[in-house]
């Protein structure tokens, strides 16, 4: 495993880092899965700056790879970058760049921030259904080009919901 990079179980939403990543829509509405987690968890403010993105500069919503921040409301952490991943299948070719992108522009978006760390979820494992083992690569991939491109010390935690699903992430992202 990469030195910058460590593994956990558990709910996103309760991570002490200074930014977490949302695994939004377009819309940037909120939804279900973790999206619905961590409305709920930060508050109401959260959804009214994810409005104001919206109408300032996503009128259209925020396309797949992208990323913008909001404040984290009552979270532990200081910030949430939300990211749209890909749709499986519908992304066909793109599949693995654009969900590259979404880590790569995540963490872009947490060093102008300042963060010293920030927590991911399996994004697009859940509800957007990416294959978990090769999007484990993919991510683990993207994350490790960032860190050593860059030269960057921020520290980056992959947040699982379930020990399985960490357990095949340890298992997809040996030997990478
Ligand atoms: N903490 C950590 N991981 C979580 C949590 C949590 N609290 N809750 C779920 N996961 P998903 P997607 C895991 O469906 O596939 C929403 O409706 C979950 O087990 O949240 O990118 C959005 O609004 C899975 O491994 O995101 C979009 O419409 C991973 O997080 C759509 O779902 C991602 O699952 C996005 O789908």
């Amino acid at each position: 495993m990469h030195m910058g990079i460590s593994i956990a179980t558990g709910d996103i939403t309760c991570d002490g880092s200074c930014a977490i990543v949302n695994a939004a829509n377009s819309s940037l509405m909120g939804g279900g899965g973790v999206d619905g987690a961590i409305h709920r968890a930060g508050g109401r403010t959260i959804l009214d700056e994810c409005r104001l993105i919206r109408s300032e500069r996503y009128p259209d919503g925020l396309p797949t790879g992208q990323a913008v921040a909001t404040t984290a409301g009552s979270m532990p952490s200081r910030y949430v970058i939300h990211t749209v991943g890909p749709i499986y299948p519908g992304c066909g070719t793109r599949c693995d760049d654009l969900l590259g992108e979404c880590y790569t522009n995540s963490l872009k978006v947490a060093c102008e921030l300042g963060c010293g760390s920030i927590a991911f979820p399996a994004i697009s494992t859940g509800i957007y259904g990416f294959p978990r083992e090769r999007a484990a690569r993919v991510a683990y991939k993207a994350v490790c080009s960032f860190l050593d491109r860059e030269k960057s010390e921020i520290k980056v935690i992959f947040v699982f919901h379930s020990a399985a699903d960490r357990q095949l992430f340890e298992q997809a992202v040996e030997g990478v």
